[in-house]
């Protein structure tokens, strides 16, 4: 059995704040290993959110009357924590948009629509989620630019060697994940910006499953855009992030028309609002930026170095824990390297599927697929996984329950 040191997250406490979880599923305590396909909310967010509707709620930068100021203010002090937590040098920075994969869109089809030329090249990884490669494929297919992709070695960790061979004058992007949401690969972020840039390339980071589990400093990170989602760490549905530098932002041709966006408006041509409105055309979603704050100034309280310290020894735990497991195979870096507490999982004989409904039916959650990873499926031979996410909420009895139902399902289709 594993003998992990456990840090001092208080982690009773801590679970009470997430009503979600004070749950019972098919007779049994709730186990939510699901949470890099979304995290389950505290108090503090559902309690933001209802404040917001039930005293703030008015439109924003438009009215001028009392709640249309608290509605604008709110929104703009939101961008101002996400800046905060980012490092940004700016809240100018600071787009709001619906989740990662518009934030990676936008970056695409505006920066890529108006920068890249036939011959040019999009460099990214065979471990992106498609939100990190679909949108480079779309803008690709426009410009006649060129994607070509970084490979992972037998444990899941980018080939850095290639980098260098792939890395050329004609790389002219690198989109790369802060971490796998297949595999809980930890990516190199600051040394793969340091190479890109002094082959001339900027680097994009999808940080769908970074923000929530890593320190996340833009200019520490090195990297020219960061996208992430409000729902992974917390925040509500239909809010995320884009950070971008703001000389790029300033080039950059807006991504969606309309309202919010202009600054004069004439019947054939416009004129655009400062950074970073001139991304935000239509009616935001104020209550969703209000909700994303109070989730990271919630984290901030609980302390994030204990939040990674927690999630640290998990991943070391449940590494262990589950190499007990006849037949089950834990795909991806082992427990000394660098790493996240999401759990790729194949267990001889039993379809992906099969896993999910036998756990679910022990009122354990997890997900069962291709995780919108198909070119890493493929790289790995495998059709799908079964996979156990954690976040700061999880305890080692609920990794001890998912060993425990996993032996179980091991031994119904022996
Ligand atoms: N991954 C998962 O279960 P959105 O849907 O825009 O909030 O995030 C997209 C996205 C982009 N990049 C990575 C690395 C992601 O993990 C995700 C979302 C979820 O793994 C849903 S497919």
């Amino acid at each position: 059995m594993a003998t992990v040191a456990r840090p001092s997250l208080d982690l009773d406490s801590l679970r009470r704040e997430f009503p979600a979880l004070q749950q019972d599923v098919n007779g049994r305590p709730l186990v939510y290993l699901d949470s890099a396909a979304t995290a389950q909310r505290p108090r503090a967010v559902l309690e933001a959110l209802r404040a917001f509707y039930e005293h703030d709620n008015a439109n924003v930068h438009r009215g001028l009357y009392e709640l249309a100021r608290r509605a604008t203010d709110a929104y703009e002090a939101a961008r101002v924590t996400v800046a905060r937590f980012l490092n940004a040098p700016s809240p100018a920075e600071v787009v709001w948009v619906r989740g990662t994969t518009e934030a990676i869109n936008l970056v695409a089809a505006s920066w890529g629509g108006a920068n890249l030329r036939a011959g040019d090249e999009i460099l990214v990884t065979v471990l992106e989620h498609h939100s990190n490669l679909v949108p480079w494929q779309l803008v690709a297919q426009r410009t006649g630019a060129v994607l070509r992709s970084v490979d992972i070695d037998d444990r899941g960790r980018l080939r850095l060697d290639q980098l260098d061979e792939l890395l050329t004058d004609r790389t002219r992007i690198v989109a790369v994940g802060h971490a796998s949401n297949a595999l809980g690969t930890i990516n190199p972020v600051r040394e793969i910006a340091d190479r890109a840039h002094a082959a001339g390339a900027l680097v994009l980071v999808d940080g769908a499953q970074g923000a929530a589990h890593l320190p996340v400093d833009v200019q520490a990170l090195g990297c020219d855009f960061y996208a992430f989602s409000g729902h992974k760490v917390g925040g509500p549905m239909g809010i995320g992030v884009l950070w971008g530098r703001r000389e790029l932002l300033d080039a950059m041709p807006p991504y969606q028309g309309g309202g919010e966006m202009i600054a004069r408006v004439e019947l054939q041509q416009s004129t655009w609002a400062e950074l970073p409105h001139k991304f935000e055309a239509g009616t935001p979603n104020v209550a969703g930026a209000v909700g994303l704050a109070a989730a990271l100034d919630f984290w901030d309280a609980v302390g994030r170095e204990a939040v990674q310290a927690h999630e640290d020894a998990l991943a070391r735990y449940a590494l262990d824990r589950l190499r007990d497991v006849p037949g089950l195979r834990v795909l991806g870096p082992d427990s000394t390297e660098a790493r996240t507490a999401v759990f790729s999982l194949a267990l001889d004989g039993v379809h992906p599927h099969d896993i999910a409904t036998i756990l679910d039916a022990d009122g354990i959650a997890i997900r069962a697929g291709h995780h919108c990873a198909q070119p890493l499926m493929r790289r790995l031979g495998v059709p799908a996984t079964a996979r156990a996410s954690c976040f700061a909420y999880t305890t080692f009895e609920e990794i001890d329950r998912l060993a425990i139902a996993l032996e179980a399902a091991g031994r119904i289709f022996a």
